[in-house]
């Protein structure tokens, strides 16, 4: 009882207190108050999850095995009080209360008692009301089996290619279909056969569709496959973007295409140029040569194409500052809010010298720009070669629009320059809430050429708050709350120590330098990479080793397809792909947890790092408000 009443505080801190004292500091509420009727129908993502496989976890973690977890969003419109009670009916069909008190502290609840043997349906309800919110089935076999995740079958691929297989590769969500569930899309490359001489020109040439995106639900229902066609390079430059762009309450995909991409639909680009050819590609080379090149906007029910324009051309090898395509075969597909009503595209080309953005609408099923940003367009010299292989999305200046934290600078909501730092390329960025003390948002990213290894700038004015100098490549840097004795977050960059988040050398390293999430139900966040799950400092160890349920390694950090908090409470999920690459799987986390939140993708800055998170290298999802262990060290 005592810790219930703890925990009670701890909430009505969270959702009360803690909103008046940053109010008070900084002009700014905790967490941002969110008006729910502008946003589409959401549920409350009941789900339940369960881990039986002790080699998963260290000895000191075992204690949550084999219990159900069942969990379910808490709304922004909640409050600390919002209450609720969790029913749970079995193969019997008879219909029991799970809970003997009403569940106000947290969102999720570990059922000890379920007869696992058996399918459990569970449902949600408001405290002393039965009307049913949701209910999710937890099956017989994923219940005795204990696994923590749902599988989704593949489609095969046998009648793209016989000879070579596609690998899952990103996945985005979004609810392609309106019902307030989101929907996965995945890319899937076609696979390197090691065996050949220069697989990569040898393999690629042979394959007509080097890029497969296919939707499906999360039952494992398939909705769609769109082929790329010849003139998509494999590798990451084939981002995409998922988003309800039309605001019709659908989600649609935004995607480079070009002749010889295959829709939904069977509707194929033919020659559109007449020059009697539609396969651009030079044996040898990964990079796009010319050819025609375009962005097209899929509708997210059936894969059909609604809308396409040029993509940002080409023009020579030369513009883009070398003379073999590498340049200007750099390609970044976004979204962010540029007009405070609608959803825009981003599409871009250029990191290492001239970088072009351009945002587009769509709307009425008509493709319209928005606004252009080119570095060589008289004023904007200088940002030439501040780009990333990722962006950044999120309103710096707070007018209510979006601005493109492009590596080292920042682009207006209106395609004007807002800041540049000249720090130039490097290769991990994040935009997020990292000093709480600090008004507004900071950015924190590596570079890798110059003086500066790594910085932490202010991300409305692109002040430098501190910086770490280093004249070599830094090829990492991550920012996560992982020191509860340190306040906000803590930064660090490879094989550098952790830092304060104002730039004090807390004299230790971190396990990894690539991933955050929060999976164990500790405010702090652990640390993903490698497929493995670790918390670098409370609740110290291996929380959870993802590679003892035969995932696929994806290269050397081993990132999911994709990650954020999609269903169940606040803690995020991660979409992988099966080791034999035949399934994805979805993990969810079976740790309980003592605080509510509301669900992270309500948060604009979070929903954006999430959805972004596909762009060239994988970033970690990053919030606008700060949430981590300091909320539970200030007393009321
Ligand atoms: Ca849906
Ligand atoms: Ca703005
Ligand atoms: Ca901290
Ligand atoms: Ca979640």
């Amino acid at each position: 009882m005592k810790n219930n009443i703890l925990s009670l505080i701890i909430v009505l801190f969270l959702t009360v207190s803690c909103r008046d004292e940053v109010i008070n500091s900084g002009g700014e509420t905790f967490p941002p108050e969110i008006d729910m009727s502008q946003l589409p129908p959401v549920k409350r993502m009941l789900w339940a999850s369960i881990n039986s496989l002790a080699s998963a976890t260290l000895q000191s973690h075992r204690g949550d095995n084999d219990k159900i977890l069942v969990s379910w969003r808490m709304f922004p419109t909640d409050n600390a009080y919002t209450a609720f009670d969790l029913y749970r009916t079995d193969g019997n069909g008879l219909e029991v209360k799970v809970n003997s008190e009403p569940i106000v502290n947290s969102t999720n609840f570990q059922d000890t008692k379920a007869d696992r043997t058996v399918d459990n349906t569970y449902r949600l309800c408001y405290a002393g009301n039965n009307e049913t919110l949701e209910t999710y089935t937890i099956t017989a076999r994923q219940a005795s089996e204990g696994l923590p995740f749902l599988t989704i079958s593949l489609r095969g691929t046998a009648d793209i290619d016989p000879l070579f297989p596609y690998k899952a590769n990103d996945a985005s969500i979004g609810d392609l279909d309106g019902d307030g569930m989101y929907e996965i899309v995945l890319k899937r490359l076609v696979e390197i056969v090691a065996d050949e001489e220069d697989v990569e020109s040898a393999t690629a040439s042979k394959v007509r569709h080097t890029t497969l995106f296919e939707a499906y639900k999360l039952d494992g229902t398939f909705l769609w496959r769109i082929a790329s066609g010849p003139n998509i390079p494999l590798g990451n430059s084939a981002a995409f973007a998922v988003y309800d762009f039309d605001g019709d309450g659908k989600c649609e995909v935004a995607l480079r295409t070009a002749e010889g991409t295959v829709f939904g639909d069977g509707t194929e680009i033919g020659d559109i140029n007449g020059d009697g050819k539609t396969d651009y590609r030079i044996p040898g080379a990964n990079y796009i040569h010319g050819g025609p090149e375009f962005l097209s906007i899929i509708e997210g029910t059936t894969g059909k194409e609604l809308a396409r324009t040029d993509y940002i051309a080409l023009g020579t090898s030369e513009d883009w500052g070398d003379d073999y395509y590498k340049r200007s075969s750099s390609y970044r597909i976004g979204l962010g809010n540029f007009s405070g009503t609608n959803t825009s595209i981003l599409i871009c080309r250029g990191v290492y010298a001239k970088m072009v953005l351009e945002a587009w609408d769509f709307q009425g099923g008509e493709l319209s720009k928005r606004w252009r940003f080119d570095t060589t367009d008289g004023v904007h010299d200088s940002y030439a070669g501040q780009g990333n292989h990722s962006l950044s999305v999120g309103d710096v200046d707070a007018d209510g629009m979006d601005e493109v934290v492009y590596g080292a600078c920042t682009i207006d909501h209106d395609g004007k320059g807002l800041n540049n730092s000249g720090f130039g390329h490097g290769d991990a960025l994040h935009l997020g809430k990292f000093d709480p003390s600090r008004p507004g948002l900071q950015i924190w990213s590596c570079f890798e050429t110059g003086s500066i290894g790594a910085a932490l700038r202010d991300a409305r004015t692109g002040e430098v708050l501190w910086r770490y100098n280093d004249s070599s490549d830094v090829g990492a840097a991550l920012v996560a709350d992982i020191d509860p004795a340190s306040p906000g977050c803590e930064m660090w960059w490879f094989k550098g120590n952790v830092h304060s988040c104002t730039g004090v050398d807390l004299g230790y390293t971190a396990s990894s330098c690539n991933m955050a999430i929060w999976w164990s139900g500790s405010l702090n966040r652990q640390l993903l990479n490698s497929r493995r799950i670790e918390a670098p400092i409370e609740d110290s160890g291996r929380v959870f080793s993802i590679y003892e349920y035969k995932v696929d390694k994806r290269g050397s950090k081993s990132n999911p397809c994709f990650y954020g908090d999609i269903l169940g409470d606040w803690r995020e999920e991660m979409i992988m792909s099966a080791e034999d690459g035949t399934a994805l799987y979805i993990f969810s986390t079976w740790y309980p947890t003592n605080y509510k939140f509301p669900y992270l993708m309500s948060d604009h800055v979070y929903e954006m790092s999430a959805i972004n998170q596909n762009i060239g290298y994988n970033m970690p999802t990053q919030l606008g408000y700060y949430l981590g262990s300091d909320l539970i060290k200030k007393e009321p």
